[in-house]
């Protein structure tokens, strides 16, 4: 069989069927050893339209799990028209094959705008109004839709970069929170986890590949010039003169992190303390009003409907 890709950080190179193989492996480690779920359990998957999270959709799929998706359309022109369109296509053929459904949120018929106009009439970033409404409609829809846990597509890549960025500024708060695997603490939090925390981006881009997976190549265009990038751009010059670098970054410091502190309060317990629902939606918050609430609020006076 002909090797399909090469993988120096494990010193090694697959052929078409190996590969898919060594990735859903992974995926299951993964899964098994930070305890994210069983084959009774429920699973909600966030798509974008992107490689990972078809792919993370689609590996579950193909292990066994019981796995619907959702996707909540931004409203970014073109960008959100094919997104949507890969995501739909995607679910319409492979997915409704193994009777797994989509969800789809659509911003602009909630908000009265895309999350550009949005951001501006709130003025807020782009991106921090877009992760706000994404939290609240992921959590929403697998709290009030009875799925037990939800799944997001970050690959090694993703949680190395942010491992970087949280230790550069000591995030002591995020770093707590970086873990693949986050326990619903409270009523009202879906338990959060994260299948493809083991392999990196170029590994799930041949996995789609290899896989005939069709999915929207562009990245966001509101992605440009993020520090995300940056910080991934300085892990693949390091990857790329020392393999494995990534990997023992990351997988370092999640050895660390399950050594426990006994002295400290765990984060469970400061949620529990910290969180009420709120007043409008029920959904946890640590104010009165959550800030998917007052954000909602605030676009509904400033926009025409
Ligand atoms: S989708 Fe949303 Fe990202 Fe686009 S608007 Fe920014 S946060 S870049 S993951
Ligand atoms: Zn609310």
């Amino acid at each position: 069989m002909r090797a399909v890709i090469s993988l120096p950080r494990h010193n090694a190179a697959f052929c078409k069927g190996c590969f898919t193989t060594f990735v859903h492996e992974q995926v299951a480690r993964a899964i098994k050893s930070f305890k994210m779920f069983t084959p009774e359990d429920r699973i909600l998957v966030a798509v974008s339209g992107g490689k990972d999270s078809l792919a993370l959709w689609h590996i579950l799929l193909a292990l066994g799990y019981r796995a619907d998706a959702l996707y909540v359309n931004l409203g970014i022109g073109g960008y959100s028209e094919e997104s949507h369109r890969k995501v739909r296509h995607y679910a319409d053929t492979v997915a409704a094959a193994h009777g797994a459904k989509l969800i789809v949120h659509v911003v602009e018929q909630e908000a009265g705008a895309g999350i550009r106009e949005l951001a501006t009439i709130l003025h807020r970033p782009t991106c921090s109004t877009c992760g706000t409404i994404k939290r609240y409609q992921f959590n929403r829809a697998a709290v009030e839709q009875d799925y037990d846990v939800m799944a997001t597509g970050h690959n090694l890549d993703d949680e190395a970069a942010r491992l970087l960025g949280n230790v550069l500024h000591w995030q002591d708060e995020y770093l707590d929170k970086q873990s693949p695997t986050l326990p619903a603490s409270v009523e009202g939090f879906a338990k959060k986890v994260k299948p493809l925390c083991r392999l990196s981006e170029r590994e799930i881009a041949a996995y789609a590949v290899v896989n005939r997976i069709d999915y929207i190549v562009e990245e966001c265009p509101m992605a440009k010039g993020s520090k995300m990038i940056l910080y991934k751009e300085v892990l693949n010059r390091l990857e790329t003169e020392s393999p494995g670098t990534k990997q023992r970054f990351y997988w370092g410091f999640l050895e660390k992190q399950t050594k426990p502190e006994p002295a400290t309060e765990s984060m469970a317990e400061k949620d529990q303390r910290t969180l009420h629902p709120c007043q409008s939606c029920g959904q946890p918050t640590t104010a009165d009003t959550c800030s998917y609430c007052k954000m909602m609020a605030k676009a509904k006076t400033a926009t025409p409907r």
